[in-house]
């Protein structure tokens, strides 16, 4: 565990480093401050009738929380205000958000999910926002549709804010994994854990157990695998799963072990996952990866995958190096 220091947010932005580095500060202030609004809003929820759902459903086909809408029209003002954010693609937003008065020479694309865990809200479970930035390649002010399909080898910032116990801002920008707390007396985020390195291997695997009958049987003989008793190995695992990629994917981080969402194998089931790529598995893929992790869809990285659409869906295999490359040898069969 890190030894707590004082370095605030905006003290570790002051001191970046590269081309990006004051507009990457200025897109990470912005996302901090949505973040201090959105926890707000979550820890009142239930006094002023924010629980609940709108009535619709997203482009996911999945049925909206008011909370879900509200902290999306929360972030995307937040980060227009910077003048840096020209495209924005959010889990809310079936459409991309283009404004090209904010593509001038320091634009960016900023995909994120306002809401991950939305199902926790209106049991008072821990949920957060995911965010993926990426600098504009396009010339020229025009929205063009190519350019947010990068891999996620190209993000310069990626991150989650958990509201939990306490709010925990946690993100790359390439120099490592940091994590900053919410110091709501100084008003301010403190650094309180720096360099963050994922164990070679966990004790914990995260998965959604109810889609067993659905999954690829190198998962199902994976998860048998780790269920078995060999103390030599360190197993059975013991089974953790939150329901919010950013809970089980920070405590993956923190104490290893494995997450995944496996595609479906059955006919009828989401044969790509469940899971969105650019705002969800990207983003967490960077972060595992620059911590010593790894991530892949079980097969290929995820870092190396071309999106084909804003909301493409991918399996997420993520967590400690050791124990994904065992879930890959899985997939691949090459265990059985
Ligand atoms: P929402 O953000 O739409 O609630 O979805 C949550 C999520 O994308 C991810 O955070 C969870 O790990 C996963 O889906 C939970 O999915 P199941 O409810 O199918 O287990």
């Amino acid at each position: 565990m890190t030894t707590l220091e004082a370095t605030t947010l905006d003290a570790y932005l002051d001191g970046g480093h590269g081309p990006d580095a004051a507009d990457l500060a200025a897109l990470l202030r912005a996302l901090a401050g949505a973040g201090v609004t959105i926890a707000d809003e979550l820890a009142r929820a239930a006094l002023i009738g924010q629980l609940g759902t709108t009535g619709g459903t997203n482009v996911q086909g999945e049925k909206v929380k008011k909370l879900d809408l509200w902290a999306n029209d929360v972030v995307v003002p937040a980060l227009g205000a910077t003048g840096r954010a020209c495209t924005l693609v959010s889990e809310e937003m079936e459409e991309i958000r283009h404004d090209r008065g904010q593509c001038g020479s320091a634009g960016f694309i900023v995909c994120f999910d306002p809401v991950d865990g939305s199902s926790n809200l209106d049991v008072n479970g821990i949920v957060g926002t995911i965010f993926s930035i990426l600098r504009r390649r396009a010339s020229g002010l025009d929205h063009a549709p190519a350019d947010v399909l990068q891999p996620g080898t190209a993000q310069v910032a990626a991150g989650y804010i958990m509201y939990g116990p306490s709010t925990l801002l946690v993100f790359t920008t390439g120099d490592g994994v940091h994590g900053f707390t919410l110091d709501r007396a100084r008003g301010t985020y403190v650094r309180t854990h720096a360099n963050v390195r994922i164990p070679a291997h966990g004790r914990a695997y995260s998965l959604n157990d109810g889609n067993w009958s659905r999954w690829p049987a190198g998962v199902r003989r994976f998860v048998e695998h780790l269920r078995e008793t060999d103390v030599a190995t360190g197993r059975p695992y013991t089974a953790r799963y939150a329901g919010s990629l950013v809970t089980d994917v920070h405590r993956t981080l923190l104490e290893g072990g494995i997450y995944l969402y496996p595609e479906d194998a059955a006919a009828g089931g989401k044969p790509s996952g469940k899971l969105r790529l650019m705002y969800e598995a990207a983003p967490m893929a960077w972060l595992i990866e620059q911590a010593g992790g790894r991530a892949s869809t079980g097969r290929e990285r995820i870092l190396d995958l071309v999106p084909t659409s804003p909301h493409q869906r991918v399996p997420l295999v993520i967590g400690s190096a050791e124990d994904v490359r065992l879930a890959e040898e899985f997939y691949a069969d090459r265990r059985v």
